[in-house]
């Protein structure tokens, strides 16, 4: 099952002019950055609450690495703002079987690389109210399989 809100992804257009809001305005720092290129993302994750076991909350800011990837069409369609929910799990596999068996499409077949040595899986917006929604299993999450 879900266990947080592991985080929430934020599509940029400037990713140090979005670092530069969030550090004056609300104090965030960058605990981790890194470039997915099966992704088409430059993201840096910028932790809100918890501890090194897994199970922090994060704000990840997303900036297009590429013209036709999903973070650069979401900003053509919508602008800037909220992308998608990520909601933490002991175990993507079971997380995302569990939603296709309540009919919710799964993009792709098995879960993918995400930040920092996640596995993390995306279930179709349409399916799910209109949230792209994300599930992660982050590789120290000591929920365990529940
Ligand atoms: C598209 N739609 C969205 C949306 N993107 N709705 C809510 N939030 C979004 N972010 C809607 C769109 O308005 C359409 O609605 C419908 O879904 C189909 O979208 P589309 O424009 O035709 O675009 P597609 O089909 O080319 O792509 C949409 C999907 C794509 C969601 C399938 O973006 C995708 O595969 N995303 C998963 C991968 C991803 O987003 N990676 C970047 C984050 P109507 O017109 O049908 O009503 S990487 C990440 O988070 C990492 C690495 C991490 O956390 O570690
Ligand atoms: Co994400």
């Amino acid at each position: 099952g879900i266990t947080r809100i592991d985080h929430v992804g934020i599509a940029c257009r400037d990713l140090d002019a979005s670092i530069e809001f969030y550090q004056r305005v609300h104090g965030l720092t960058v605990e981790h950055e890194e470039v997915n290129e099966e992704q088409g993302v430059r993201e840096v994750m910028l932790r809100t609450n918890g501890t090194d076991d897994g199970n922090a909350s994060y704000l990840q800011l997303l900036e297009p690495t590429h013209s036709d990837s999903p973070v650069a069409k979401f900003l053509d369609k919508y602008g800037e703002g909220v992308h998608h929910v990520a909601f933490g799990t002991g175990n993507v596999d079971t997380a995302a079987h569990a939603a296709a068996g309540n009919g919710i499409r799964v993009l792709g077949s098995e879960p993918r690389p995400g930040t920092a040595g996640s596995r993390i899986v995306f279930l179709h917006p349409r399916d799910c109210g209109g949230v792209l929604t994300e599930l992660v299993q982050a590789p120290e999450d000591t929920t365990g399989d529940r």
